[in-house]
């Protein structure tokens, strides 16, 4: 196997007996063929259309997005759900060539295609296709961008799967999907033309998550600052991690008055803010901290667990039996919920019950709040980052409401600098860079942040500041699809205060492990965010040529150490 696609490869240049994410060589092997027959059906696609403009493939693009989720990092682990994408991939392929046979009245070969891919089958294991053979071939610039591409997709295919799921077309990602896989295939070595199609994936994401978003606030209202306890609570309990609010959803329904509190784990944290979910009395808190510790926190929980999406670390034997997975996200010896896309509920049943057959809390074995006393939880935001309760929820809405303010602040020069640190965790000490740089961040200043990587940051308790009033230092924005909810307001703000987006005293600070945190990165590219520091470290895929070009032309820099690259932030640069 060889796979380099994430940030926690177990060498230097990838994972190539068994990936540090527990990935096997068979479903590494499955995974290649899978995005191999992806890009076969991206050529018979483009050409299919381009013969017949007015025929329907949308379930081509809804399969493409559906199986690229299965490849992305710490989703899928499961053995037949592979052979089942691949048998998919199979029909899909010898339907697309039918069409084209008809239409184009010629057998669709290899040759008619001037393309080699459109020969996959599922026993087709040209490894001449695979990325080693198209490193020495292409080289690893070009390579590199290629897969910048194909993995900058594979996040856009999460999101585009979430929108689905919630009865919501991604546009532009079923649109362009085919497109740029059949871009990849064409194995193209013009630097420029592939710096556009690398832009058009910037494109293409932001288009998704802005879906995501509206689909999000349509079904569970607008997410507002909310306080969540932390912590266990007596009683039969279910832990929801990953980032589905539609199949949180339909839990909490299904569950109604029954005896069982549900608790959010990693970036189900934002939940909480929006308002039909906090509606019902079912979830009670938030338990746990980021994907990477779920090794360490579900042993400590008593009941079942549901991932509604990556990120899963296969489940050892002694929690398998409670562990729950659905849609893309799979597992071998793990049980599956099926169905609910299009709106679709999901049946939660076996969770259900398997809540009320495990043990419940005993929370007596828990120490929790070093006060003792519970208090009510505090109704000014900025006072709320005690150890019980952790503040999330600022939404796209709340915070464009504060935007005169923050607008405010900044021409009086009472509010210096905003920072905006987050994206993905994972198991790097180097990490803590992003901890250090928070804690040294002036206190005139206020950080944005959002995916995991805020679980560094959530509970710092950080010092009030009061340039805005009522608001806190730290401000919780969301999920890592709530990119969205960042570059809205500061495009907002770029308005209020009749400067470009470049031009804002914004420092981004990213931190990266999967094919999500790719995804959004090229979307604060694609609107022009420029001089981001990207860690903790950088992708294998990128080689120092693609470095420099992105460097050159984006302003992208590596993370140093945080007080030489705060000392850059302040100064704008
Ligand atoms: Fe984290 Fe995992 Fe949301 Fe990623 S949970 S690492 S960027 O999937 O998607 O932030
Ligand atoms: Fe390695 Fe990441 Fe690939 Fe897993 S997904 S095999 S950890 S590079």
């Amino acid at each position: 196997m060889f796979c380099f696609q994430c940030e926690q490869t177990i060498h230097p240049t990838g994972c190539t007996k068994v990936g540090r994410c527990l990935k096997v060589p068979a479903i590494a092997s499955e995974q290649d063929s899978i995005v191999y027959a992806l890009k076969a059906l991206s050529v018979v696609h483009e050409k299919a259309k381009q013969l017949n403009p007015s025929v329907d493939l949308e379930h081509v693009s809804r399969f493409l997005i559906e199986a690229l989720f299965m490849t992305l990092t710490n989703t899928n682990f499961d053995t037949a759900h592979h052979a089942k994408a691949v048998a998919q991939a199979a029909s899909l392929l010898d339907e697309l060539k039918n069409l084209v046979r008809a239409e184009a009245k010629c057998e669709p070969t290899a040759q008619y295609f001037n393309n080699q891919y459109v020969d996959w089958t599922p026993t087709t294991n040209d490894e001449r296709l695979h990325v080693p053979a198209r490193l020495a071939r292409l080289g690893s610039t070009i390579c590199g961008l290629h897969e910048l591409i194909v993995y900058s997709l594979k996040g856009s295919a999460a999101y585009g799967y979430h929108c689905l799921r919630q009865n919501k077309k991604p546009a532009a990602l079923l649109h362009l999907l085919p497109r740029l896989l059949a871009f990849v295939a064409s194995e193209s070595t013009d630097v420029d033309a592939i710096l556009s199609h690398v832009l058009l994936c910037g494109e293409a994401n932001e288009d998704t998550i802005r879906t995501l978003n509206t689909a999000n606030v349509a079904d569970c209202g607008d997410p507002t600052p909310t306080p969540v306890k932390w912590g266990p609570q007596p009683g039969k309990a279910i832990l929801v991690t990953g980032h589905d609010y539609a199949a949180l959803n339909d839990l909490l329904a299904q569950i109604g008055d029954k005896p069982i509190r549900v608790y959010t784990h990693g970036e189900m944290l934002s939940a909480h803010a929006y308002p039909a979910l906090a509606a019902f009395p079912a979830l009670a808190g938030h338990f746990g901290t980021a994907w990477q510790n779920q090794r360490f926190e579900i042993p400590m929980f008593p009941g079942p667990v549901l991932f509604t999406t990556n990120c899963l670390i296969p489940p050892p034997d002694s929690y398998k039996h409670r562990v729950f997975a659905m849609g893309p996200v799979g597992c071998d010896g793990v049980k599956r919920i099926e169905g609910g896309m299009d709106g679709q509920p999901l049946d939660f049943t076996p969770i259900i019950q398997s809540a009320l057959d495990l043990p419940a809390f005993d929370v007596g074995e828990w120490k929790v709040d070093e006060t003792g006393e519970e208090t009510a939880p505090p109704t000014d935001h900025s006072r709320c980052l005690t150890r019980r309760h952790v503040l999330t929820g600022f939404g796209e809405n709340t915070l464009t409401a504060l935007v005169p303010q923050i607008a405010d602040a900044i021409r009086q020069r009472t509010l210096k600098h905003i920072f905006v640190v987050g994206g993905c965790d994972g198991f790097e000490t180097s990490r803590h860079y992003f901890t250090d740089l928070v804690k040294a961040t002036p206190k005139d200043t206020i950080v944005l942040t959002f995916a995991c990587g805020r679980f560094r940051l959530n509970r710092l308790g950080l010092d009030t500041q009061e340039a805005l009033p009522g608001i806190p230092r730290l401000i919780d924005v969301g999920q890592c699809n709530d990119t969205h909810t960042l570059l809205s307001v500061l495009s907002s703000l770029a308005a209020a205060l009749h400067l470009p987006l470049t031009a804002l005293p914004v420092s981004y600070c990213l931190s990266w492990f999967e094919q999500k945190a790719v995804a959004d990165l090229l979307s604060l590219l694609h609107v022009g965010c420029k001089n981001i520091f990207l860690g903790p470290s950088l992708p294998l895929f990128f080689d120092h040529t693609i470095w420099s070009v992105l460097q050159d032309k984006f302003g992208l820099r590596t993370i140093t150490n945080p007080d030489d690259d705060l000392k850059l932030m302040l100064s704008g640069q």
